[in-house]
């Protein structure tokens, strides 16, 4: 590329191009013969709405840059965290190989509790599968097939930007849902309640088991009761997605409490479990995904079926990954060091949020930012604009995504009040 002109660090994600360092290598690089193709018109697809951001970031060689785009947990010196827990794990793994059922069953007893009666009874299938996506892709495949009720996923407004994807490509339609009210910053609890109360009785509502991704907004144990209420009154599916569970509040179980208040009612239902961010084994793909039913038979069916659609698309998940999560759910000491180590995880982003609100207050950031203090879990959602969006990035080296979600996990106090200044030059100018 000889123009003088440079295209923008956005404009190249959005215009799929390869980061500056690849254009130039690959000029040197083998020169490949010019074909004709029947996948000519494949067409392009568009970058990720999150992991996009991530490309952009690595090609930025700002010293100032900040990626607060992928939820990833950092350390205060911006580097990932390989928890000891796990490291312990990974050094005892080949002494006692508990196998992958060994997984699915304890992963299912860290989400619904020692005492669910669906486990004590059997009426859950539950399988592992890859990280919280894969969870989600089979038990939409899975309904896809054989879900007798309307295949209709109901969405919340915002949500994370895979879900509708995900259910789109397992030929479910999708609705959505009111959630986040602009206004107020919180929870839309009375147009959440009308738009469920609108859609087709049995369809299948997507759930954020806790720490609500992007916005941070959790309903309260009391809008749990009544999301609950007309979930059973309209006869609707809950599918919840756990991707964080033990990062709202520090505590596994409190962040368990919204599934376990739907399943203890004896009420079917599906969930999609993710060890990534928890554990920190982003890489390595661990999760499962269960499927609740109302009879044990039923539940033995289910799980064979579920089986087959894994052997369908990938065969069977990784086995390393959740030899790791075995080791640790299973071995008390191990569990209690996670949970410290959970904890401090959970602890470091409530420090970053009082941190970065400290910061706004001091640079004089105007508007009021108190959100960020009471949202939840790893990310706060903003509410800057896109355009401020791209200000951020394009002139201050932030990555975030364009709807103004900041990975709180990504932040360190060293950096706060470059981050403040960044906010307060883009909302005063954008
Ligand atoms: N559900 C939710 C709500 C979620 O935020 C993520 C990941 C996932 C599922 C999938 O996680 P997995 O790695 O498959 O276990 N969210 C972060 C990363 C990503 O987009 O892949 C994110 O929002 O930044």
């Amino acid at each position: 590329m000889t123009s003088d002109i440079p295209i923008n660090r956005l404009a190249r994600v959005a215009l799929h191009l390869a980061p500056e360092s690849e254009t130039q290598s690959s000029i040197s690089g083998q020169q490949t013969r010019a074909m004709s193709s029947r996948f000519l018109d494949v067409p392009q697809a568009p970058p990720d709405a999150i992991l996009g951001i991530s490309e952009a970031f690595k090609a930025d060689t700002s010293p100032d840059k900040m990626n607060l785009g992928v939820g990833a947990y950092r350390t205060e010196e911006g580097k990932p965290l390989v928890l000891g827990a796990v490291r312990e794990a990974e050094r005892r793994e080949y002494l006692n190989m508990g196998g992958i059922p060994e997984f699915c069953k304890l992963a299912a007893a860290l989400a619904f509790g020692k005492g669910s009666a669906a486990l004590q009874e059997g009426r859950n299938a539950t399988i592992q599968c890859l990280s919280g996506t894969g969870s989600l892709r089979v038990g939409g495949e899975f309904l896809s097939s054989f879900y007798p009720g309307p295949k209709l996923v109901l969405i919340p407004t915002p949500s994370w930007a895979n879900h509708k994807a995900i259910f789109k490509r397992c030929g479910m339609q999708t609705q959505e849902y009111r959630y986040y009210k602009p206004e107020t910053r919180g929870l839309d609890y009375e147009g959440m309640l009308e738009d469920i109360r609108a859609a087709p009785d049995g369809a299948v509502l997507l759930l954020h088991a806790c720490a609500h991704n992007p916005t941070g907004v959790d309903p309260t144990p009391e809008q749990w009761q009544g999301i609950l209420e007309v979930t059973q009154s309209k006869k609707l599916l809950p599918f919840f997605d756990s991707a964080y569970q033990g990062f709202a509040s520090g505590d596994l179980d409190r962040d368990g409490a919204s599934l376990r208040m739907f399943a203890d009612t004896g009420m079917e239902m599906l969930l999609a479990q993710s060890f990534a961010k928890n554990m920190g084994l982003y890489g390595e793909r661990v999760g499962a995904l269960s499927v609740v039913v109302g009879d044990a038979a039923a539940a033995k069916k289910v799980e064979s079926q579920l089986k087959i659609t894994a052997r369908q698309m990938y065969s069977n998940p990784p086995r390393h990954g959740a030899s790791i999560a075995t080791r640790i759910l299973g071995d008390p000491a191990l569990m209690d060091q996670w949970k410290q180590e959970l904890k401090g995880m959970a602890d470091r982003i409530h420090t970053m949020r009082q941190g970065l609100y400290d910061a706004l207050q001091e640079v004089g950031a105007p508007g009021d930012w108190t959100h960020i203090l009471k949202q939840i879990g790893m990310f706060s959602f903003t509410g800057l604009t896109r355009p401020q969006v791209e200000n951020m990035t394009n002139k201050w080296h932030v990555y975030m995504t364009f709807d103004g979600r900041i990975s709180m996990a990504g932040l360190s106090s060293g950096k706060c009040k470059y981050l403040a200044e960044a906010i307060k030059d883009s909302v005063e100018n954008c």
